[in-house]
């Protein structure tokens, strides 16, 4: 297992390389070019300016979160093998940095989606929440809401300039049923394979987040029976899953270790977080600690360590402690707590299973 750290990067985070050095066991950072719209291709020149910051602390850069897939590919538009072939050129591109991982998702219009961003947690600290009754069906009046509570920050995919096109994205997307998502899907990844192998990079797709359909919208990788269509209906180790704990883990009927020992050569990135479950059917976001939440974190680093997991792994989402101002699920000091407990419990794994 490979440990790594998100960064938004400079000038963009109030979290500094230097910061994420000092974390004990980070090999390497998980970046991306953030001004980028999806559809756009990375420039050779942009990448290696990363790559010069992140050369300086010994930091790799192989995995990407997230090279964003346009629109067009998603809703099936008659532009999509344009911007398919930027995907690719973007691709060609991250190949002479020792890119081997590129995250991305499928989810259509939103990304993640949670009613409060500062929720308390009950000890001084805050988390990200989801309050299902906070979800109003109307989602114009839901990015209101959003935006107004989000203290001038934003969840990936709410930015307000997409927020004030929201009239226009629905519009585009209500055509689209689960099915034709699915096709979509397919008819992208097909088209990436080839290139993939050829460059040796693995797409990664991340799952929904929340895993069920929200304002109407069909929701794809949500679950095991999701997950193993995925796999099979692109049958290829380069179509591959960047497995996150959270997401799978907001719904309680999923297992989420048991996902992990069916599919672990297919898991190239592993998000691991803690998610709380509350009867009423809200969750919060928790510290890594097993006991703090019911995603089972212990069973799920030993579920990685029994496959022999070789792949990248990064602490998701943290809480917000210790008075620190940052961008929400993504500060310094949750993180890096997380990574410690992480690491404690994969050392112990490694040191039990040396001596068995
Ligand atoms: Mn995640």
């Amino acid at each position: 297992m490979k440990m790594t750290f998100r960064w938004y990067g400079e000038s963009n985070d109030s979290v500094t390389l230097d910061q994420i050095k000092q974390i004990p066991g980070v090999e390497g950072i998980v970046w991306a070019l953030h001004n980028k719209l999806p559809g756009e291709v990375w420039h050779t020149k942009e990448i290696a300016e990363v790559k010069a910051q992140l050369d300086k602390y010994g930091f790799n850069m192989d995995v990407v979160e997230s090279v964003n897939v346009h629109d067009d590919i998603k809703t099936g538009a008659k532009d999509r093998d344009m911007y398919i072939e930027n995907y690719k050129q973007t691709l060609r591109n991250l190949k002479p940095f020792g890119v081997k991982v590129v995250c991305y998702n499928f989810m259509p219009v939103f990304d993640w989606t949670r009613t409060d961003l500062f929720h308390p947690v009950g000890d001084g600290s805050t988390a990200l929440y989801y309050e299902k009754d906070k979800i109003i069906d109307d989602p114009e009046k839901m990015a209101d809401y959003i935006l107004k509570e989000c203290k001038g920050y934003t969840m990936p995919g709410w930015e307000p300039e997409r927020m004030a096109k929201l009239k226009e994205l629905f519009a585009v997307y209500s055509g689209v049923t689960k099915e034709m998502l699915w096709d979509n899907l397919r008819y992208f990844l097909e088209a990436l394979m080839p290139v993939c192998n050829e460059l040796d990079i693995k797409m990664a797709i991340h799952p929904d987040d929340p895993p069920w359909d929200i304002f109407g919208l069909p929701r794809l990788i949500v679950d095991e029976e999701s997950v193993e269509r995925f796999l099979k209906m692109v049958d290829d180790p380069y179509n591959c899953l960047t497995l996150c704990s959270g997401s799978l883990g907001a719904n309680p009927d999923n297992n989420v270790a048991d996902i992990i020992r069916k599919h672990c050569d297919r898991i190239a990135f592993a998000h691991v977080r803690n998610v709380k479950h509350f009867e009423n059917g809200d969750f919060s976001e928790a510290s890594h600690r097993d006991c703090d939440g019911d995603t089972g974190i212990l069973d799920i680093m030993k579920a990685y360590h029994d496959c022999g997991f070789d792949g990248y792994m990064r602490p998701d989402h943290g809480r917000h402690i210790w008075g620190e101002k940052c961008r929400p699920g993504y500060g310094l000091y949750d993180r890096a707590l997380g990574i410690m407990y992480l690491l404690g419990c994969w050392d112990m794994l490694d040191k039990l299973s040396a001596e068995a």
